[in-house]
């Protein structure tokens, strides 16, 4: 083989590994930090405002961390959501901490169905980061995508830009 045809499949590797590395990311989010999954001081506005700074994307994992028999996670609708009706939820997650895994629906929200803690702001709406869809996420034409939030993951970007300077030093290698 020619030294240039096997600097290009060289080429073309570094791009698909480069490519893997940006693309293939999960993240793992602890719910409201280091105050974990409670009846946050703030009522809702403090969930709001903790999400508000991540982009989340499908596959990521929230860890909602609470002491067992003290609280729980309830996977809701959206129309349950907002009045926190946590009778009819999706799934119940009773031992904490207890790890959810973000699928592909834009909005997912959830709950404590403890007492009055959801009305007292215990509540979490995640959007899904819509501005870069994750390969192999199906795109759900029906459904308009929510307004992408606010801010940005740091892990995700610093991924990003070791991925662009392994790049950019394979393909100026391999060029000269
Ligand atoms: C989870 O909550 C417990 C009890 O508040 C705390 O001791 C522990 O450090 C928390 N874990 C994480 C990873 O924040
Ligand atoms: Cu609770």
């Amino acid at each position: 083989m020619a030294r240039e045809n096997y600097n290009f499949a060289t080429l073309i590797l570094v791009i698909v590994v480069g490519v893997m590395l940006t693309g293939t990311r999960a993240e793992t989010y602890y719910v409201g930090d280091s105050n974990g999954w409670m009846v946050p001081q703030g009522g809702a506005a403090a969930y709001a405002a903790w999400a508000a700074q991540h982009a989340f994307n499908v596959g990521d994992v929230l860890v909602f961390n609470f002491t067992t028999g003290m609280h729980d996670v309830a996977k809701v609708t959206s129309q349950d959501f907002g009045p926190c009706n946590a009778n009819n939820p999706i799934s119940v997650q009773r031992n904490g901490p207890a790890n959810v895994t973000l699928d592909s629906a834009p909005q997912q929200f959830f709950v404590c169905s403890f007492s009055n803690h959801c009305s007292l702001g215990q509540k979490l709406q995640i959007n899904l980061n819509t501005t870069s869809p994750s390969p192999g996420s199906s795109p759900n034409a029906a459904t308009p995508p929510p307004p992408p939030p606010q801010g940005s993951s740091a892990a995700r970007a610093a991924a990003t830009t070791f991925s662009l300077i392994f790049l950019y030093t394979a393909m100026i290698y391999l060029l000269c």
